[in-house]
C-alpha cells in the first residue's frame, strides 16, 4: 500500500466566492463545496448515520449488493478515480471486488485534506491496491490522473452519494460532459443519484431533530469567522432546508434572525443582511431514473445498468464512454 498526496492551494479562491457570494444583488449564496472544512467532513460524516438520512445507507446497500456485477461490467486493468472520497467506506466494495483478480490503483480526488486523510485510513488494509490522493478540484484532479494512466488501463470514475445533485440543471449536464471529455471510450463512471421521494421525508433528512445537519449548515458562517476573520453570529442565523418543486431540489439555507451588517475582516468587505433574508448555501437534485438516462446519453454516456434501492429510494448508475 502506498500513500501520497497531491496538494493545490485554494485560500485565495475561497475568499473571492465568499466575497462575490455575499454581494449578490438578489439571493446570496456560499458554494457547497466550503461546507466540507474538518468540522464540516466529520458533522457529514455524522449525518450520514443519522436515522433521518438514508442515503448514504442506500449507496452502500447497493454496493455491497452489487460490487462484484459491477467491476464485472468494467473488463481488463482498471485504475479508479474518486470523486469526493469521503471517509471512504462505501469504496471498499468496489476496491475490494476489483483487487480481488487485479492489481489495481486508486486516485481519492478531495478538496477536503480531512476527508483525504480519513479515507486513506479507512483503505490502507486492503492488499493489492496502491493509494494516491490528490487535494484537488473534481475535474482537475481526472484531468492529473488520466495524464498519469497508462495506454490499455480502463479508468473508471466513482461519483457516489449524488454528489452529482448538488450542481442545478443544467449544470449536472455540462458537468458530466466536461468528465466525458477528460475520458477515452471505454472508460466508466459509476454515478449514485439520488431519487424523488416524499418532500416530508427529504425535509426530516436535510432538517433532522438532533440539530446535526442545522450545524453542518451553520459551520459554513463559523469557517468564515475562522479563515477570513468575520464576525458572524451564529445565534442570528437559523438553518432552513425547503423543497423547491421547480427544480426539484432541496435546499439549505441560513436565514437572518434580524437585520444586521457582518464584516469580513481579512478583505475589509461589510456585508448588509436584511431579516428573514437567506443565504443560499447548498442544493440537491432528486432525480427520476429515466432522467439520469437521458441526462448520461446527453453527456456522451452509455447507460450500461442501473440498481436501486427501493427502501430509499437512490440508483446507481453505470455509464460507459463512447
Ligand atoms: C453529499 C451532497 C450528497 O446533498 O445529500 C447532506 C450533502 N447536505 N445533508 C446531500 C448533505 C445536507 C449531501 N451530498
Amino acid at each position: 500500500m502506498l500513500t501520497n498526496a497531491i496538494i493545490a492551494e485554494s485560500a485565495s479562491e475561497f475568499t473571492t466566492d465568499v466575497c462575490s457570494g455575499l454581494t449578490k444583488p438578489d439571493q446570496k449564496e456560499l458554494p457547497s463545496k466550503y461546507l466540507y472544512d474538518q468540522v464540516g467532513s466529520r458533522l457529514f460524516e455524522v449525518i450520514c448515520e443519522l436515522p433521518e438520512y438514508g442515503l448514504t445507507r442506500a449507496d452502500e446497500r447497493l454496493l455491497r449488493l452489487h460490487a462484484t456485477e459491477i467491476v464485472e461490467r468494467v473488463p481488463g486493468q482498471v485504475v479508479v478515480a474518486e470523486l469526493g472520497s469521503g471517509s471512504g467506506k462505501k469504496t471498499r466494495w468496489i476496491l475490494e471486488a476489483l483487487s480481488r483478480h487485479r492489481p489495481t490503483s486508486y486516485y481519492p480526488i478531495e478538496i477536503s485534506a480531512t476527508a483525504l486523510a480519513m479515507c486513506e485510513r479507512e483503505l490502507a488494509d486492503i492488499d493489492s491496491i496502491s493509494i494516491v490522493g490528490f487535494e484537488h478540484e473534481y475535474l482537475d484532479g481526472l484531468l492529473k490522473v488520466a495524464a498519469r494512466h497508462q495506454d490499455g488501463q480502463r479508468i473508471l470514475v466513482l461519483s457516489l452519494g449524488s454528489t452529482i445533485g448538488n450542481f442545478d440543471h443544467p449544470a449536472d449536464v455540462s458537468f458530466l460532459r466536461e468528465m466525458r471529455l477528460i475520458l477515452q471510450p471505454g472508460d466508466a463512471l459509476l454515478l449514485g443519484t439520488d431519487l424523488q421521494k416524499p418532500i416530508l421525508q427529504l425535509i426530516e433528512a436535510y432538517d433532522d431533530p438532533l440539530g446535526v445537519t442545522a450545524a453542518f449548515n451553520l459551520n459554513l458562517l463559523a469557517r468564515i469567522n475562522r479563515e477570513l476573520d468575520a464576525d458572524f453570529v451564529l445565534e442570528q442565523f437559523e438553518h432552513v432546508a425547503k423543497f423547491s418543486s421547480v427544480t426539484r431540489s432541496i435546499e439549505m439555507h441560513l436565514r437572518s434572525r434580524q437585520d444586521q451588517v457582518v464584516t469580513i475582516h481579512k478583505t475589509g468587505l461589510s456585508v448588509p443582511i436584511l431579516e428573514n433574508e437567506t443565504n443560499w448555501t447548498e442544493s440537491c437534485h432528486k432525480y427520476s431514473p429515466q432522467e439520469v438516462v437521458s441526462m448520461a446519453e446527453d453527456a456522451g454516456f452509455r447507460c450500461d445498468a442501473q440498481w436501486i434501492d427501493h427502501e430509499w429510494p437512490f440508483a446507481e448508475n453505470l455509464l460507459m464512454a463512447e
